[in-house]
């Protein structure tokens, strides 16, 4: 029996799928509460706008992001790093939503992750075309911690490899309201996201946003 409905959003009961050992897609977990963290995007957005940040390497990168909480994650011709101030603004980022800690919260203790409190979440916005390629998530202090990655808007393929950049990744479909909580081995494995197809998403048009609530601190 399908769990999506006609448009393809999650209906009914959420599923929980293995995608490994410690990663766990939650589908649909936070379908109902996507209006309130799309508001809440918009919120931070506010303080802290979308922006194309630079690789070390020099790249301009075709995500736009964003951060909120006591940390945000940057990268520029000196590297990649935390920083507590946004240096577009020289301001701290925004706090961490309510939203967005209750949804950290839920899907964790769901994942048998219990008890983590997220410091940091790096906000992702893709248009049509835009890809991040593969990489770890390693500039975090502590890795015991679980990373929450929450999909908004437009479906995306998710590329999950290995602990070697040379492991072939699987690819997974991750749709509006998808949660993935990575944590144990799974935490740092290489992983990224194919160019965005086009389309049109009833709340969010041609864009899809990710949202990856972390422990940096
Ligand atoms: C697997 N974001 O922000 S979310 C990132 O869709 C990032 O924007 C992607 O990779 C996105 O760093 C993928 C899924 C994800 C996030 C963190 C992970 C998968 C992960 C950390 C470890 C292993
Ligand atoms: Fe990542």
């Amino acid at each position: 029996m399908s769990t999506r409905d006609l448009f393809g959003e999650q209906v009914g009961a959420p599923e929980c799928e293995a995608l490994a050992d410690g990663a766990v897609l939650l589908r649909g977990l936070v379908v109902k509460e996507a209006p309130a963290l799309l508001r809440a995007i918009n919120g931070v957005i506010a303080r802290a706008p979308f922006r194309n940040m630079i690789t070390p390497g020099g790249f301009t990168m075709s995500v736009a992001m964003t951060n909120c909480g006591r940390a945000g994650w940057l990268t520029d011709r000196k590297g990649y790093r935390y920083d507590g101030i946004d240096p577009e603004t020289g301001q701290a980022w925004p706090e961490l939503p309510e939203a967005f800690m209750r949804v950290a919260r839920r899907a964790s203790a769901a994942a048998g992750y219990g008890g983590f409190v997220p410091d940091a979440c790096l906000v992702n916005r893709y248009e049509p075309g835009t890809r991040l390629s593969l990489h770890q998530d390693r500039n975090e202090r502590d890795f015991t911690a679980p990373i929450v990655s929450v999909s908004l808007g437009l479906p995306a393929v998710f590329l999950f490899g290995g602990a070697e950049r040379s492991d072939r990744p699987r690819r997974y479909r991750l749709e509006h309201g998808d949660v993935v909580v990575w944590g144990g081995p799974a935490r740092l494995a290489f992983h990224g996201v194919a160019p965005l197809a086009d389309g049109e998403h009833p709340s969010t048009g041609r864009l899809r946003f990710n949202l990856t609530m972390r422990k940096a601190l």
